[in-house]
């Protein structure tokens, strides 16, 4: 029987997520092909990939091994039950993952998402020191201005306005640290001097609360979705030993600084900083197959191995936990990187492009750059009386000028595959200056 179909380009069916649903199909921005770094637009034109899609292509698009890898997986073993069962892929991507992550992190618990991992991360945290007999730890801290996710958990330790304000309760007994961002930080190359001291807030919570009712602490090493605020020299570090002081779990969400956007494997190890989970998705499968995951210490995985050995010890998964195809997907796409030495080479472009994206100091608007790693920030001063707007213009215009960029509140935020070579920064941040020189 045929489907009753719209045509392809009535567009009202689709209410687009994290979009100005009206605008947009008012005036269609559609991408059709993608090699490399480049999109097709579906007038044909080529799109130079300023944000590695949403900061998860990392070794740009349409990739023969993953291609491949996905295609072979979906005609062998295309679903497996995720519970009770298994199947070896999963299990091999596990050890992959392990091997690339810092010592010390052991398991890997799949989800589907960065939002889910980060859901699975309060959980495992609430339900870790429940099952040592410290079932009063339950109080969840997150800090202003971090972005975890759309989930309620997520959104609750989060602390990014828009995602929390119209959606009524939050989880209960979250607190919040202060974000990063001080005026006296401006124009800082990689990571700035002043705010260490801005961890010692959870000193604060911690007196006010009580240590004994805290679970976990949950940041991201980088703030990406916020608009990349830097983690102040020493900040990380103290914040590790208060957790460590007060028992408090760490939680790194790395969905965006995994996989090598800062030229390691994860922020951890650029930081040199061991949380006792990282919550992981994007650069896993290369955006190709959603997955993600959380990566657990061995003392935090082995706090649940105690009792009947039949019986379930973690009331939590996904009915996806660990799809064959995403699995080989995240295995392709870590052969990739690992190959192509992607992380090295990010490693290696980075002044260059910290260089280049500095170079717009001077140009129109511009208050503030930040970078590091292949990410960078070019915060706009916001039209009086209407925010947002003049970095959305900025937006359009880039479109239109051949370059991917993504904006959030008045702030550019850039996150090229890590397969970006000098000329193509050179591009990049050309345009970007040609854009914001011609913005009202
Ligand atoms: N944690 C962090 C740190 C993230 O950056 C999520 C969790 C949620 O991941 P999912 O897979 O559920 O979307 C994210 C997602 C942007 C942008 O342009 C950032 C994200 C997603 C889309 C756009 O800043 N981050």
């Amino acid at each position: 029987m045929a489907l009753d179909r719209p045509s392809p380009n009535d567009l009202r069916a689709f209410w687009m997520p994290f979009t100005a649903n009206r605008q947009f199909k008012a005036a269609p921005r559609m991408f059709v092909g993608a090699k490399d770094m480049h999109y097709t637009t579906a007038e044909g034109r080529q799109v130079l990939d300023g944000t590695a899609g949403l900061w998860c292509c990392n070794a740009g698009h349409c990739r023969p091994k993953i291609t491949e890898a996905v295609q072979k997986q979906v005609a062998e073993l295309d679903y497996a039950p995720a519970f009770q069962m298994g199947h070896p892929i999963a299990f091999e991507l596990a050890n992959r993952i392990i091997d690339m992550a810092p010592d010390g992190i052991d398991h890997v618990f799949y989800t589907n998402s960065g939002s889910e991992s980060v859901e699975t991360a309060l959980k495992i945290a609430i339900a870790y020191h429940r099952a040592r007999g410290d079932g009063a730890r339950t109080r969840l801290i997150g800090r202003e201005r971090g972005y975890h996710g759309v989930n309620f958990g997520g959104i609750s330790v989060g602390g990014i306005v828009n995602n929390r304000k119209v959606f009524g309760t939050m989880l209960g007994g979250v607190d919040h640290l202060p974000h990063t961002h001080l005026p006296e930080n401006a124009w800082t190359k990689g990571q700035p001097d002043h705010g260490a001291n801005l961890a010692d807030d959870l000193e604060r919570i911690v007196a006010l609360h009580g240590a004994e009712t805290i679970a976990a602490c949950i940041v991201e090493p980088v703030a990406g979705s916020t608009g990349v605020l830097l983690p102040p020299k020493g900040y990380l570090e103290r914040l590790r030993e208060i957790c460590t002081k007060h028992g408090i779990l760490l939680i790194f969400d790395e969905v965006i600084t995994g996989f090598g956007r800062l030229g390691s494997p994860f922020a951890a190890q650029h930081f040199d900083v061991l949380p006792d989970m990282m919550t992981t998705a994007k650069g896993l499968t290369n955006g190709v197959i959603p997955m993600g995951a959380v990566l657990t210490t061995g003392a935090v995985h082995d706090a649940f191995m105690q009792g009947p050995e039949h019986l379930i010890e973690l009331f939590h998964g996904y009915t996806y936990s660990g799809n064959p195809i995403a699995c080989a997907a995240g295995l392709a796409t870590l052969e990739t990187y690992a190959e192509e030495g992607l992380f090295d080479r990010c490693a290696e472009i980075a002044p260059y492009w910290q260089e280049a994206l500095h170079s717009l100091q001077d140009a129109r608007h511009v208050i503030d750059i930040r970078n590091m790693g292949l990410i960078g920030a070019v915060e706009l001063e916001p039209i009086a009386g209407a925010p947002t707007k003049r970095a959305f213009s900025a937006f359009l215009k880039a479109y239109e000028k051949g370059i991917l960029i993504r904006t959030t509140g008045d702030i550019i935020a850039m996150s090229p595959p890590l397969i970006i070579d000098r000329a193509q920064v050179d591009e990049l941040i050309g345009t970007l200056r040609e854009v914001l020189d011609a913005l009202d």
